[in-house]
């Protein structure tokens, strides 16, 4: 009897222990389940104050912008050129130089006479038309076949053939241009506020010029379009139909971006502040945008003879001058989908 009473009491003792275990076992399981929905709960408000996030926000307009999203509106057309080739816009004022080659229609073995028939218009900030006239050409200081412009410390630089010209933006002085004798086509030209560099498509190089003191900056065949941004330098080829990005420091084989088979014969090229590129293309008559991925390629609009295109990026203007067409488009870029003007 006491054997069996013994039995009984090891038996419940069992079962009291097994009830407590599997109880603490649910509990455990309980508060673990518990957990893991805070857990979840909390990844989800990261997540939810990531996407809301200055910097979010920022990195989904680059993505979008990434892809395909801007996009031209026309604001107006300015005629009266005389085969206008670049626009270059000063950032400081927002005022605009178009440089006319002056050429007869259509004959492109004209282009880089030295004629003595160019000029330099002037646009007013915000695209109107200033000055038609703003330099002409003298005998003293012959504008030939001007091409790309850009501005360094008030001075406004011009590519003609194989001399770059300076004018005193304030005075419309000429100073004494630039000659550089191995030059054989200078094309366009950027300043990265210390130097300037002009392309020469005929000699599939880039300059710098430090001061007066030239020099060659970086080989590329049939160099056009140049620009810097952000202390990385970029350049288009009319010959190779593809971007480069170049070393900063010269020198180099340039990377070139592998979009070739877009383009029959790009001329400018501008950076937007989201790191993708807008170039124009003058024998395949459009403006494309290509995205900071460097691959994907938007055509924004389709123009004859779209040449070396200027981009006031207070205003968010781009202004793309149509050289046999003698005419100036000026756009406000906008990011897709917005309806604002900024
Ligand atoms: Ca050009």
């Amino acid at each position: 009897m006491n054997q069996a009473a013994n039995t009984q009491n090891r038996r419940r003792r069992k079962e009291r222990r097994a009830a407590m275990f599997f109880r603490s076992s649910h509990q455990r399981a309980a508060k673990h389940s518990g957990r893991r929905w805070i857990r979840v709960l909390l990844a989800l408000l990261g997540v939810v104050s990531w996407l809301t996030s200055p910097g979010c926000v920022g990195l989904l307009l680059a993505e979008d912008s990434g892809g395909s999203s801007w996009e031209l509106r026309l604001v107006s057309v300015l005629e009266g050129f005389g085969e206008p080739e670049c626009v270059c816009v000063d950032p400081a004022t927002g005022a605009a130089y178009v440089s006319n080659v002056v050429s007869p229609k259509y004959q492109a073995d004209k282009v880089n006479a030295a004629d003595g028939a160019g000029f330099i218009s002037r646009l007013a900030p915000g695209g109107k038309l200033d000055a038609l006239h703003w330099i002409d050409s003298t005998p003293q200081a012959p504008l030939n076949s001007l091409k790309g412009m850009c501005i360094l410390n008030g001075v406004l630089y011009g590519a003609d053939i194989a001399r770059v010209v300076r004018y005193d933006i304030v005075t419309h002085k000429a100073l004494p241009p630039i000659n550089i004798p191995a030059a054989v086509r200078l094309n366009d030209m950027a300043s990265d506020g210390r130097c300037v560099y002009v392309s020469d498509t005929g000699g599939h190089k880039i300059y710098r010029l430090d001061g007066e003191q030239v020099s060659e900056f970086a080989p590329l065949d049939g160099a056009n379009g140049i620009t810097v941004a952000d202390g990385r330098f970029y350049a288009v080829s009319t010959t190779q139909h593809d971007l480069y990005e170049i070393n900063p420091r010269g020198g180099g084989k340039p990377r070139a971006f592998g979009l070739a088979k877009h383009f029959t014969g790009l001329d400018g090229i501008e950076t937007l502040p989201d790191g993708s590129w807008i170039v124009s293309d003058v024998r395949g008559h459009k403006v494309c945008h290509v995205a900071a991925d460097r691959k994907t390629v938007r055509v924004l609009a389709e123009l004859q003879y779209a040449a070396d295109i200027g981009l006031d990026r207070q205003r968010n203007l781009l202004m793309v001058p149509l050289f046999w067409d003698s005419r100036v488009m000026v756009y406000q870029l906008h990011p897709s989908g917005s309806t604002t003007t900024r």
